[in-house]
């Protein structure tokens, strides 16, 4: 695999599930393979599991690391050609990659959606960027539209869980006042596209997901119809698509509870975190029928399953 920037740079599903799973069971069999190697993880957001787990899987993998955080610790960084730079970024993407590149064998970027401008974010312009200009490999550690190594690590749980062959997976949005990115709501769509589950996406009228991304998935708008037998509920607040960015209600009743979560097959909650109590989903609900640890712990073999098949083929 040269890069891992969305589910077109991956050859099987499958198989990556079944790396992490690997790895998982035998952490350090491949400190050779990055012996040597260095990777570097930019940060243009904040970041909790997704800076820690990439870096234990990279030393896992016997590699150095070298983390930033744009802007804080290093100059902003200009993504537009062309333009007069006599604002507040003081470096071009075009030298900042490339330098970077330099240092590196393996350039993970972390940059969410700005959620001023669709066209501008479903164009995916700093990934872009840097896999033009950086020279070397580039992972996804959340861009506009996409978080495939969350994604993966909702995987290899589904999978560890799941007690039926093809379990129904329910994808429901959350209220949350504040407006966020559909990247990880995106990411799950395309990637649980890819097996066989019986896949629903339930969410208030406006919230609809490109389409690009929904594929074959059910939507049903009555969360209530849309949750009856679910296995899993993956739950997750996104901001209007089409209303691009736009925050269009609220609505409480979408919080997902003991009372729901009754509704399902004795299912069990999923979240990438981080996670509002009881705005999102109940205490009860988190403290009692949740894996959101568990996904959480698979972020570090999800991670190591992509650097290794990078790292392979270097
Ligand atoms: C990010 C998102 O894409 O929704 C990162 C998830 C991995 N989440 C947030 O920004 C949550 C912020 C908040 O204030 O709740």
């Amino acid at each position: 695999m040269r890069n891992f920037i969305s589910l077109k740079d991956v050859e099987s599903v499958q198989d990556l599930v079944n790396e992490g799973i690997r790895q998982k069971q035998a952490p350090f069999a491949e400190q050779a393979l990055g012996k040597n190697k260095t990777i570097g993880l930019i940060f243009f957001n904040q970041s909790l599991r997704t800076r820690l787990s990439t870096q234990k899987a990279a030393e896992n993998l016997g590699m150095n690391v070298m983390i930033m955080n744009v802007g804080q610790d290093s100059w902003q960084l200009e993504m537009e050609d062309g333009v007069i730079m006599n604002g507040d970024k003081a470096e071009h993407v075009k030298e900042a990659a490339a330098v970077i590149g330099s240092y590196c064998d393996i350039i993970a970027v972390r940059a969410f959606a700005g959620l001023q401008n669709r066209e501008a974010d479903y164009r995916e312009l700093v990934m872009e960027k840097f896999r033009q200009y950086a020279g070397v490999p580039i992972v996804n550690l959340e861009s506009a539209t996409r978080h495939p190594c969350q994604s993966l690590a909702d995987l290899i749980t589904i999978e560890e869980c799941k007690k039926v062959a093809r379990p129904k997976v329910v994808l429901t949005w959350l209220p949350h006042f504040k407006p966020l990115p559909q990247a990880v709501a995106n990411s799950f769509c395309e990637w649980v596209n890819m097996t066989d589950y019986e896949f629903v996406i339930t969410h208030p009228q406006g919230y609809e997901l490109a389409p690009e991304f929904v594929g074959n998935a059910k939507v049903i708008y009555d969360q209530n119809e849309a949750l009856a037998g679910a296995d899993f509920v993956y739950g997750k607040n996104w901001s209007s698509y089409t209303h691009y960015g736009q925050v269009l209600t609220q609505d409480p009743s979408w919080m997902i509870t003991k009372e729901k979560m009754d509704l399902t097959n004795n299912g069990l909650f999923m979240h990438c975190l981080p996670v509002r109590r009881n705005l999102k989903v109940t205490d009860e609900v988190l403290d009692n029928q949740s894996v959101v640890i568990q996904q959480a712990a698979n972020r570090e073999w999800s991670a190591q399953a992509v650097l290794k098949n990078i790292l392979k083929d270097l």
